[in-house]
């Protein structure tokens, strides 16, 4: 049995791959904190609020779910597999999806799916100037 100490390996050196993240575990000494969301969208009222969220490639949306106990998803419209998500039903909490292809990706909450839609636009991490 020494896939978890393998694994454990793997995490750290992930982890001590950038001086940032050395700094910040040498001061926590605690588990990686991942950098903040470039889009927050908020779970709440039966919604998703911003329906529609624009990032980067490498950018990341968090999703923050606060709606009184209700029980909601994000889940990636079917048929959309560049850029596949799944939060699972939940009433607290967040999930975050690191954005990694350009495209606009649709999703929905599997419980409300007539209700609940939403978009994260993804555009290059670089715009080309017009000439
Ligand atoms: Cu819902």
């Amino acid at each position: 049995m020494s896939t978890p100490a393998r694994r454990a390996i793997t995490v750290t050196l992930l982890v001590t791959g950038s001086p940032a993240a050395l700094t910040a575990c040498a001061a926590t000494a605690s588990r990686p904190s991942p950098p903040p969301p470039a889009a927050v969208v908020e779970v709440r009222d039966v919604a998703f609020t911003p329906r529609v969220v624009r990032v980067t490639v490498g950018q990341s949306v968090r999703w923050h779910f606060d709606d009184g106990g209700l029980l909601h998803g994000v889940q990636n419209d079917s048929g959309e597999r560049r850029q596949e998500f799944d939060s699972g039903i939940r009433s607290k909490g967040t999930y975050t999806v690191t954005f990694t292809t350009t495209g606009t990706f649709d999703y929905h909450c599997e419980v409300h799916s007539m209700m609940m839609t939403g978009s994260v636009v993804v555009t290059p991490a670089t715009v080309k100037e017009q000439p």
